[in-house]
C-alpha cells in the first residue's frame, strides 16, 4: 500500500507520476502499486506488475511475506514459477526439493510440481515472483526444480562493451521456455542497437539507474522500478547516474511462433451440417452388409477361427451405437421418421431404447459435466483390479445397466421424462423389453 502522506504533499501524488501503461509496454514505479491478497497465502501478498490482463504472456509480481507468512498448504496450480529473493529469507519447496533462500537466492518450480513458500525469518521477505504456463518441447524432458544464488552464477562480460550478464536459469537450454537474466551495465554504457524482438520482458531494476527506451520514448528508471516490454517493442537501455546499473530480466525464449487457431465461421461449416437421406441410407446399407457378412463368418467359422469371427461381429455390432446416436440427434437422415425408425432398430441389439436414450442423452448435453445433473457421469468407475477389469471386458456391468435402464424406461423414471411423451415412450419400450426377457 502506498505510504501515508505527511504535508507538504510530494511530487507525483496528484497529477504527475511516472507510471505508464500502453498496449505493449508499461513502466510501473513501486509507489503506486497495491497488494493483492489471495486465500491460499497467509500473512503475505503480491504486488502484481504484469499479468495477461495487461497483455503480458506471463505474470510477474513482488511477493511480500511477513515473518511466518507464505502459502497456507502445498499448492499445485500447473504453472511454472520463478522466485528471486530481494530482501529477507524465503523457504521454497518444490516436490521433494527445497532450499532456504536469502537475498539473491532464486528457485525454479516446474509446472505440475507441488510447491510451498514460507518466510522463516524475523523480517519481511520480498521476492520477485514470475508464473506462467509451461510450453513443452517435443522430445525434450521438462526441467526439474532448480535452486541457486546470484553470487554463484558466473558473470559473463559482453566483449568490451562495458556490459555483463548472469544467466540464472542457463542460456539456450531448450528444456526451458524462459530465461531469467541479470543484465549489468557500467556507467555510460548501452546496447549496441535498439532491439526489436519477438520475446517479451519483465524488467526489475535491481541497482542503479538509467534511461530506458520504450517504443519512441525514453523513461528514467531507478532501483525498484518495473517495466514490461511486449513483443517487438523497440528497446534500449542507457546507464546513467554515477555508478553501474543492473536489472533482472524475464525473457520468453526457445519456442516457435504460435498461431491462435480460430473456429471457422458458421457459414463455412454449414455444409458439414447438411443431412441427406440418400447418403444416410448408403451408409446404413454398408453397415447392414458388414453385419450380415460378419454374422455369416460366425456361422461358418469353426474351431479357433470362431474367435476372430465373433470379435469382428462384436465390433460391427458395437458400431451400431453410431447410427443410434446420430439418429437421436436427427443428423443421420433428413427425414425425421427415418431417423426414428432406423435409430429404434439400431438400439435394439444393445437393449437400448431410442426414446429413453433421447431423454437421457439430451439431459447429458443440457448439463454436461454437472456432477448432480449429467446422467452420463454416473457411469461405472474405472476398474482398479484384474477382477474388475475382467468384469468390464465381459460386459457384466454393461448388460446389468442395460437391463436397469430398460426397467426404468418401462416404469417411466430416471431420467425424468415429460408426461407428454411418457405413453409413447412406454409403448416403444414394451416390445424392446420383451426382446430380452
Ligand atoms: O536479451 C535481451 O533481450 C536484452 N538485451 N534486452 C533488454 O535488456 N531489454
Ligand atoms: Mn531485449
Amino acid at each position: 500500500m502506498p505510504a501515508p502522506i505527511s504535508a507538504p504533499v510530494p511530487p507525483g501524488v496528484i497529477g504527475h507520476n511516472r507510471s505508464l501503461v500502453t498496449r505493449n509496454y508499461a513502466v510501473l514505479p513501486p509507489d503506486g502499486m497495491f497488494p493483492s491478497f489471495v486465500p491460499w497465502l497467509h500473512q503475505a501478498s503480491v504486488f502484481y506488475q504484469a499479468t495477461p490482463k495487461m497483455g503480458a504472456g506471463f505474470a510477474q509480481g513482488r511477493l511480500e511475506a511477513a515473518p511466518g507468512g507464505g502459502t497456507t498448504a502445498p499448492r499445485m496450480d500447473g504453472l511454472e514459477h520463478f522466485l528471486y529473493v530481494l530482501e529477507g529469507t524465503l523457504d521454497v519447496a518444490a516436490d521433494d526439493a527445497s532450499a532456504s533462500l536469502d537475498a539473491g537466492g532464486f528457485a525454479y518450480v516446474p509446472a505440475g510440481a507441488s510447491y510451498s513458500l514460507r518466510n522463516p525469518g524475523a523480517a519481511l521477505a520480498k521476492a520477485v515472483w514470475i508464473s506462467r504456463p509451461y510450453v513443452p518441447a517435443a522430445g525434450i524432458d521438462a526441467p526439474l526444480p532448480r535452486f541457486g544464488t546470484r553470487e554463484d552464477t558466473p558473470v559473463t562480460r559482453v566483449d568490451d562493451s562495458g556490459r555483463w550478464r548472469q544467466y540464472l536459469l542457463g542460456n539456450l537450454d531448450m528444456a526451458m521456455d524462459f530465461e531469467m537474466n541479470i543484465m549489468g551495465f557500467d556507467r555510460g554504457t548501452h546496447f549496441h542497437c535498439v532491439e526489436t524482438h519477438v520475446m517479451e520482458h519483465g524488467l526489475l531494476m535491481l541497482e542503479g539507474q538509467g534511461l530506458q527506451l520504450l517504443d519512441r520514448d525514453w523513461h528514467e528508471l531507478w532501483t525498484g522500478d518495473f517495466a514490461w516490454m511486449g513483443p517487438f517493442v523497440p528497446q534500449q537501455f542507457y546507464c546513467t547516474g554515477w555508478g553501474g546499473a543492473a536489472y533482472l530480466l524475464y525473457k520468453d525464449v526457445n519456442r516457435e511462433v504460435t498461431f491462435d487457431m480460430q473456429a471457422p465461421a458458421p457459414s463455412t461449416m454449414m455444409h458439414l451440417a447438411g443431412r441427406s437421406d440418400r447418403r444416410g441410407l448408403a451408409q446404413l446399407g454398408i453397415h447392414l452388409a458388414l453385419l450380415l457378412g460378419s454374422g455369416a463368418l460366425v456361422t461358418w467359422a469353426e474351431g479357433i477361427w470362431l474367435v476372430p469371427a465373433v470379435v469382428l461381429l462384436g465390433l460391427v455390432q458395437a458400431a451400431l451405437f453410431a447410427p443410434f446416436h446420430e439418429t437421436m440427434h436427427q443428423t443421420a437422415f433428413a427425414n425425421r421418421r427415418l431417423n426414428a425408425v432406423v435409430g429404434w432398430l439400431a438400439g435394439l441389439p444393445s437393449l437400448f431404447n431410442w426414446h429413453f436414450y433421447q431423454q437421457f442423452h439430451l439431459a447429458h448435453h443440457r448439463h454436461t459435466q454437472d456432477p448432480a445433473k449429467d446422467p452420463e457421469l454416473l457411469a461405472a468407475p474405472i476398474p482398479q483390479d484384474f477382477k474388475g477389469y475382467l468384469k468390464r471386458m465381459l460386459g457384466v456391468g454393461y448388460w446389468a445397466s442395460r437391463a436397469r435402464f430398460m426397467r426404468d424406461a418401462l416404469r417411466g423414471i430416471s431420467p425424468p421424462i415429460p408426461t407428454s411423451i411418457r405413453r409413447r415412450h412406454r409403448a416403444s419400450c414394451a416390445p424392446c423389453g420383451r426382446s430380452w426377457r
